[in-house]
């Protein structure tokens, strides 16, 4: 997408955000405006910045004002009404928002009454009994608030930002800096590098002789909000939604040490440092180099040989976690993990026949071919889901659709789907003998998180064992870092899945992740299989593919036990075995 799309998107959600608070109400017409634009945005197959105010608001989802604002932001840098939203509304106020139970209007009360801008000054309120003061706040609503503050951990000091924050704030950044004049190499390392859920802090590396212009373009970043510190190699900043950036400059001869070195994790770092210093070598942030007076460099440019010089292969980013990886590359026997080209279908894609999709089918198919699918689940929500779902004669009709144009392409496979809605006793939409015509079905959770681990355990595996259901997907249901997922016996529900064959999705959206890594490891295991699916409800979302690969390999899953690995023939053959065909 090009940069001017990225940056009008982030700057039309913040708008948005901003919007909810002052009003009042989530609904306020002007909130929906820029929500829709931001969407609009997001889907845009042109670059925003090369249009006119006129072209801008011909855009469906694009109004003449929200145009208006993405011109005076490509003309000037910056938007009037969001700098005065900014000025009016505390950072903190966005924190607020977060918390499952605070909505805008009771944020913009908190302001009014209490003179509370931020989860501190909440929690404070909460302590000393000002809250419980205020009307509408019966003890119950202020327990479950604090309740809800408590889970996220979202006041302690070392408070982590879930990683779908992080890695959009990474990836810009790192964009920009990449095309700052005589920079070589730019990454970002560390944690979200590793690919954990949560990130405490973003660790960029930047590779260049010439340190002075990195430095200067990453302090006008317009989301910079407080310099920590800033010197000639490291600049420390916290950006405007509470995140620590760790800038560091090092010279190209370096980069590859540097980013083994801030990659980490820490005790990853402490058995290589271990392992050179048994060869006579030491290990920082410069090189491998000899350990005695020549200190002659051994390895430095890039991680290959760093790793290589160690007697190692290269370790990939979301395995350093010293939880047997060193051992397993010592061994030779690190698992042959899968790669986004080795990705053949996309299992769990919706399209505006779902209450939630944007695109129609014939766009959407068109934009998985064109992202090298050979195979493709179409996944829309059955009737069950109240506002989203689909009626069966919808659902007949659309697999005519679907057949026809199957037929006139000629270079992809669709399989018919939906995303069935698993509901509380473990029931399923339709009739199984309607669910049985279906080439491809996907089973999910969507209500009722707050049930027992027996209940919970029990309406999954009852999915499971349902002959037709393929998948099972976003596994707990959970949003990183906002909603804990169900509670499961894992243990149980993956048993069952190895037992009859049905994959386990790997959703891909940053939000998700969903099966846990952790959950997945376990799995796999026991023998349980899965699929990597983007779970895409626009075109967009369809490329969030890689960050569920990010995710499997995080898992150390190999690529057999990956099912969309496999090429279309093969695929269709194991739906027919799990299916018992
Ligand atoms: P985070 O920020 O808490 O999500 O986790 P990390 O892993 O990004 O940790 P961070 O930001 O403190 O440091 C980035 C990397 O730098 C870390 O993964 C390994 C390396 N590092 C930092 N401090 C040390 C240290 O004292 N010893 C060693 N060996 N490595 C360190
Ligand atoms: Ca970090
Ligand atoms: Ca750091
Ligand atoms: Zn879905």
């Amino acid at each position: 997408m090009p940069r001017t799309n990225d940056e009008v998107a982030r700057l039309l959600d913040e708008l948005a955000v901003l919007t909810e608070i002052a009003e009042g109400d989530p609904n306020a017409f002007r909130v929906r405006a820029y929500q829709n634009a931001h969407r609009a945005v997001l889907g845009l197959d042109r670059d925003a910045g090369e249009m006119s105010e006129a072209d801008l608001a011909r855009v469906k989802g694009l109004g003449k004002s929200t145009a208006a604002k993405i011109r005076e932001y490509v003309q000037t840098g910056t938007i009037a009404k969001l700098e005065e939203l900014r000025a009016a509304h505390p950072r903190g106020q966005r924190d607020l928002l977060k918390v499952p139970g605070l909505g805008a209007k009771t944020v913009g009360l908190l302001q009014a009454t209490l003179g509370i801008t931020d989860l501190p000054g909440l929690q404070a309120a909460i302590d000393d009994g000002r809250l419980a003061g205020l009307p509408g706040m019966g003890a119950k609503t202020v327990e479950n608030l604090a309740a809800a503050i408590g889970k996220l951990g979202l006041t302690s000091k070392d408070r982590r930002v879930p990683i779908a924050d992080a890695m959009s704030v990474a990836e810009r950044t790192v964009a920009v800096l990449a095309h700052v004049p005589g920079v070589v190499d730019a990454a970002y390392a560390g944690s979200l590098r590793r690919f954990r859920e949560t990130i405490g802090d973003l660790d960029l590396l930047v590779a260049t002789d010439d340190p002075e212009p990195v430095r200067t373009t990453f302090l006008a970043l317009d989301e910079v909000d407080r310099v920590i510190g800033s010197g000639e190699t490291k600049t420390s900043v916290v950006t405007r939604d509470g995140l620590q950036i760790d800038l560091r400059v090092v010279p190209p001869g370096s980069f590859g040490a540097a980013m083994v070195y801030f990659t980490g994790s820490k005790a990853h770092n402490i058995r290589l440092r271990q392992r050179a210093l048994d060869r006579g070598l030491t290990l920082n942030e410069y090189a491998l180099a000899h350990h005695d007076d020549t200190a002659e460099v051994i390895a430095s440019v890039t991680e290959e040989d760093v790793y290589a010089a160690l007697g190692l292969p290269w370790i990939t980013p979301e395995l350093r976690e010293d939880d047997g990886e060193i051992e397993a590359a010592t061994a030779g026997q690190l698992p042959d993990l899968p790669t986004l080209a080795d990705i053949r279908g996309d299992l769990h894609v919706h399209t505006d026949l779902s209450g939630d999709g944007h695109e129609p089918l014939e766009r959407m198919v068109a934009a998985l071919v064109d992202r090298g699918r050979d195979y493709v689940g179409i996944t829309d929500h059955a009737e069950n889901l109240t506002i989203n779902g689909v009626s069966r004669a919808a659902m007949e009709a659309q697999r005519l659709r679907l057949r026809e144009l199957e037929q006139r392409r000629g270079d992809v496979r669709l399989l018919h789907g939906a995303e069935l809605n698993i509901g509380v006793d473990g029931s399923l939409d339709y009739d199984p003998a309607f669910l049985a015509t279906f080439d491809w079905l996907v089973a999910s959770v969507h209500s009722h998180f707050g049930r027992s681990v027996a209940e919970q355990t029990a309406r999954v595996v009852a999915a499971i064992r349902e002959p037709s259901v393929t998948a099972i997907g976003h596994l707990t249901g959970r949003m990183v870092g906002r909603r804990p997922g169900i509670e499961l016996d894992v243990e149980q529900v993956l048993d069952a899945a190895a037992e009859t064959g049905t994959a386990i999705e790997i959703n891909a959206s940053l939000h998700r992740l969903d099966a846990p890594a952790t959950v997945v490891r376990e799995g796999l295991a026991r023998g349980a299989c899965f699929v990597i699916s983007t779970d895409s409800h626009r075109i967009g979302d369809l490329d969030r593919m890689r960050f569920g690969v990010a995710q499997a390999r995080r898992a150390g899953a190999s690529k057999d036990a990956i099912v969309n690995t496999l090429d279309a023939d093969r695929f269709l053959a194991w739906i027919d075995a799990v299916r018992g065909a």
